[in-house]
């Protein structure tokens, strides 16, 4: 199968993306005709409405209520990544969610097994590798979390490699977290935790201490302390950043503002995602494209996708392969 021959002079890798968040809005509007789901409030004239962090976060969980059977999720986890192949990547990893997965109904082993064969169907198509990561939904609580980390270490789990703390940022400290961060460590699982978005360094400092991740999904406030960005860069944290979300949020009014480069500059190793991508009108050939508008060279947006790939919870062999 064609490998990166998609869209730019050079492959594509992402580790940060939501596979709910990943939905086209007619894929989310044919889904919802065929339950009888009322989506007025999230879809119109084709595009997602929300107006901050807690009415997007409100959308999300809307819009992923439609997706009930395993066909509904492989046919969402191949359309992205087809999407993602199209465009020149390589590798991808997305976030799933069991706590979405039965608000809609639907057992997370189940879930699990449609994405799954999403991806096998997607990696014979186009060639693309991609991966899982378990998400806990911090604003549901610690046990919430635990359970979710329960399932990511559960015995059979085809192709969920890691294990991640997602949900609203400003609910709850780390260190609520380190017990389910510690029962997906035992189980093997890389680990990643959102932090340094919404809330600034000190959020980035507790996840570190607390839930001892090897990457951090955001990051990018660690700027306002240059310390942390000192030890960041000491320690080899990978950065998923993800500059379009941040964009659409508010987090930075233009992508002047944006903290990439600087990050790039002080030594710290980063990557790109899309995040959410028609929620936040981004896909992840334009996160590259604005990189560059931040000022990366060429040869530093290709760096991106070589940390992408070093820092992937991916069997040794296939990131042999990749790199
Ligand atoms: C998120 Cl739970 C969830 N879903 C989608 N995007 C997110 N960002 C942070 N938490
Ligand atoms: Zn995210």
């Amino acid at each position: 199968p064609a490998r990166g021959t998609g869209a730019g002079p050079f492959p594509l890798a992402e580790l940060h993306c939501h596979i709910e968040g990943a939905a086209p809005p007619a894929l989310v509007e044919r889904l919802a005709q065929r339950y009888g789901v009322d989506i007025s409030a999230i879809i119109r004239d084709g595009a997602y409405v929300w107006h901050d962090f807690t009415s997007f976060l409100a959308a999300y969980d809307h819009a992923a209520t439609v997706f009930r059977s395993e066909e509904d999720y492989a046919d969402l986890a191949f359309a992205y990544l087809r999407e993602l192949a199209a465009q020149g990547a390589l590798y991808a990893e997305f976030f799933i969610s069991p706590d979405h997965a039965r608000s809609s109904g639907t057992e997370p082993e189940v879930y699990a097994r449609g994405l799954a064969a999403g991806i096998v169907r997607a990696r014979d198509e186009t060639g693309i590798e991609a991966r899982m990561v378990v998400v806990g939904v911090r604003h549901l609580g610690p046990e919430a979390v635990e359970a979710a980390a329960q399932f990511a270490a559960g015995p059979s789990r085809p192709f969920v490699t890691g294990f991640n703390l997602a949900g609203d940022e400003r609910i709850g400290a780390a260190r609520d977290f380190a017990k389910a961060f510690d029962v997906a460590r035992d189980a093997g699982l890389g680990l990643t935790a959102h932090a340094g978005e919404l809330c600034g360094p000190d959020s980035v400092r507790e996840a570190i201490r607390w839930l001892k991740p090897s990457r951090i999904g955001h990051g990018v406030r660690a700027v306002e302390d240059p310390a942390l960005v000192h030890e960041i860069a000491e320690k080899g944290i990978v950065l998923e950043v993800c500059p379009g979300s941040n964009l659409a949020l508010g987090i930075y009014p233009a992508i002047a503002a944006h903290p990439l480069k600087r990050l790039v500059a002080a030594g710290v190793r980063a990557t790109l995602g899309s995040d959410d991508p028609p929620f936040f009108h981004t896909h992840l050939s334009r996160e590259y494209r604005l990189a560059a508008e931040n000022g990366l060279t060429d040869a530093e947006r290709i760096g991106l996708t070589r940390n992408a790939i070093e820092a992937a919870f991916v069997e040794e062999d296939v990131r042999r392969r990749l790199l």
